[in-house]
């Protein structure tokens, strides 16, 4: 396939040993890359039930067919096996170490092993080579990044880890850019538990393309359409900001360890007051509609802010001011910690504090206390190690009725909206294939719009298609969806421009069965990786949504019903072909060309037909 190099880079990091890979050509027809190539790779390599952060596990970044190419391809997916979840971790992260690791000649990069001591790989034009890292290990992301670049060139992609992750932070990413980051279940500790301090790329090749011509007219097109949409310019004054207040309207901004879905201060964190503390605005690479807003915390320095970083480090926790919420990022993204999962534990801690569950804890709102406990998860000390394991670890080592109100799904923490009363929405973090994410269906604004106290056949069927395309066709070619999602780019233009890249002809049947194949492989994964401990409790969200309703805002007393999201969860599974404990049934598997992983599974779970 075109646009794709058919070469990964295999780096063992036990044996020093560098290879590459031609991988066979039916990975990139029936998977495509990013998300597509991981779960293959780690269906075929992982080795059933390894420790996540053994030497043994698979660390891959992949990129697509149209990465590196234009609007907004300067994205890669990194995924592994969850330390946080034990099951399939994937995120999404915009760097240019995606676009010069293509670049340089490779689709991908695949890690495994131990180094003996702090390394980092670097990528150039066909090469590698493992490096010491000896005086980056214990730095910064930030001061990382610069050194490596002082090194190397400035043009040069780097992706590392902050402390968090060498400390081996069950919710530590990796980050790039000083302010990206990717990879939510705990990728950036199965960096750390390899020892890998960075990786690095630099390159300048161009992979070949099946109409040359014809891609730079489509870039062209869709660079212009992008710019001229309605919503362009509010987009680049707030980017994903504009959500505080439209979560705040619709009642869904997390709030207090998500028992209510409105905040008292919401004004003082929403989008018009990081426009007016608003000093620069950066981006992914090759982006046509930048959103890296980036603020002054209350210290001075500078902080990129998003919509889940500031639900989850203020209303979450009780902090109705921008640059406190400021400095709580900037020290996520310094440390390498994911602002989501932080502000679940943090607000976690909160609430069994205040329940008396624990003692010498924090109270609500705390922004001081807040930043030492941030620095304690990150070198596991105290409380602070407790809640490194995660919301579900530190619910088990805290007891009471906490189960109840540790906010996760399969482990990983919810992200920033609120389900009281968006059953579409908790069904959509059910179902995700990482963990209660929302990348993959963000139902909830269509839900809030067309009847959101609704349980439905309707709803899950919106659900299997927002998955098909942003779980499916987003993660393999591997784009940014935010041209598509918020400003409307014709889904349409990316079958034209991967066919115009790949020189295959396909509409959006192809892209929905290889999603399909993707989903059912990852579910695979999950039931093999839990030794078919698997149960439909894996796909159901945390008890506070079922039995405490709302009591602030206009829908106080909103809660989900259980036997109605039970309903659509078995609806789900037989839209999916899975059986009724959300096991793929062998039928299906031979209809997604997937009937070479029965064998396989079969050993762990009794398959349907
Ligand atoms: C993503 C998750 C998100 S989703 C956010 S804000 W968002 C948080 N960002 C964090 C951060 O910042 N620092 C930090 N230390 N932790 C963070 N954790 C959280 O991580 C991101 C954008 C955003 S901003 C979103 S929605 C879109 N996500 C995309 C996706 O998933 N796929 C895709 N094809 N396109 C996407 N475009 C948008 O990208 P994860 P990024 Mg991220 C500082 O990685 O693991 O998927 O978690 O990648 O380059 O920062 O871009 O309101
Ligand atoms: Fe990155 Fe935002 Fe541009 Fe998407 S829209 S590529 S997340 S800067």
């Amino acid at each position: 396939m075109k646009g794709l190099w058919g070469r990964a880079l295999w780096v063992d990091l036990s044996r020093g040993d560098i290879r590459v890979w031609e991988y066979p050509g039916d990975i990139a027809l029936d998977f495509i890359g990013g998300r597509g190539f991981a779960i293959r790779v780690l269906w075929d390599y992982l080795q059933p039930g390894v420790d996540p952060l053994s030497p043994d596990n698979i660390l891959v970044f992949a990129t697509g067919p149209v990465t590196s190419l234009g609007v907004n391809s300067g994205k890669m997916v990194v995924a592994s096996k969850s330390p946080l979840t034990g099951g399939y971790g994937d995120g999404n992260i915009g760097s240019h170490f995606g676009t010069n690791l293509k670049k340089a000649g490779f689709d991908a990069l695949i890690v495994t092993g131990k180094a003996s001591k702090p390394s980092y790989i670097y990528v150039e034009n066909g090469k590698a080579y493992i490096l010491s890292a000896e005086a980056l290990w214990g730095t910064t992301a930030s001061v990382c990044e610069s050194r490596l670049k002082e090194v190397h060139s400035r043009s040069a992609g780097v992706i590392c880890i902050g402390p968090a992750g060498e400390n081996l932070v069950r919710f530590s990413v990796v980050i790039s850019q000083s302010g990206r980051a990717g990879g939510r279940p705990g990728l950036g500790a199965v960096m750390g538990s390899k020892k890998l301090k960075a990786v690095v790329s630099l390159g300048d090749m161009d992979v070949p393309l099946a109409e040359p011509r014809e891609v730079k007219r489509l870039l062209a097109e869709g660079f212009k359409a992008v710019k001229g949409k309605e919503g362009y310019s509010f987009w680049v004054r707030q980017g994903t900001m504009a959500t505080i207040e439209w979560s705040q309207a619709a009642s869904v901004l997390p709030t207090y360890n998500f028992r209510e879905g409105v905040f008292e201060f919401y004004r003082m964190i929403d989008g018009y007051s990081m426009e007016a503390a608003k000093v620069d605005l950066r981006s992914c690479p090759i982006c046509a509609m930048p959103c890296g807003n980036v603020v002054r915390d209350y210290e001075g320095i500078l902080s990129e802010l998003d919509y889940e970083n500031v639900a989850m480090l203020g209303s979450n926790i009780g902090i109705g001011h921008l640059g406190y919420v400021s400095k709580l990022n900037r020290l996520a993204d310094e440390l390498g910690l994911d602002t989501i999962s932080l502000g679940a534990v943090i607000g976690f801690a909160m609430e069994a504090t205040e329940k008396k569950l624990i003692r010498d804890g924090i109270e609500w709102g705390d922004h001081k206390a807040t930043e030492t406990l941030i620095v304690d998860i990150a070198y596991r000390r105290g409380l602070g190690n407790i809640l490194a394991d995660g919301v579900k670890r530190a619910s088990e080592k805290i007891g009471g009725d906490s189960r109840g109100w540790a906010m996760h799904v399969k482990g990983l923490e919810i992200s920033a909206y609120d389900c009281h009363a968006a059953p579409a929405m908790a069904l959509a973090y059910g179902t995700s294939p990482i963990g209660a994410h929302h990348k993959d269906a963000w139902i909830i604004s269509w839900e809030v719009k067309t009847g959101r106290f609704d349980y439905s056949e309707a709803k899950v069927d919106k659900l299997i298609e927002l998955q098909r395309i942003r779980g499916g066709l987003f993660e393999t070619l591997v784009a940014c969806r935010f041209p598509w999602v918020e400003l409307g780019l014709e889904l349409e233009w990316y079958p034209r421009i991967f066919n115009t890249v790949t020189g295959l002809r396909v509409d959006f049947n192809y892209f929905n069965e290889v999603a399909d194949r993707i989903y059912t492989l990852i579910r695979a994964f999950w039931i093999r990786e839990q030794a078919g401990n698997w149960s439909i409790e894996m796909d159901i969200p945390p008890a506070r949504w079922f039995k405490e309703p709302l009591t602030k805002g206009p829908i106080a007393g909103a809660k989900l019903d259980y036997d109605k999201y039970l309903w659509m969860l078995k609806i789900y599974y037989q839209k999916r072909g899975w059986d009724e404990r959300g096991v793929p049934r062998v039928t299906t598997l031979r209809k997604l060309k997937l009937d070479y992983i029965i064998p396989q599974l079969s050993k762990y779970i009794t398959l349907q037909e």
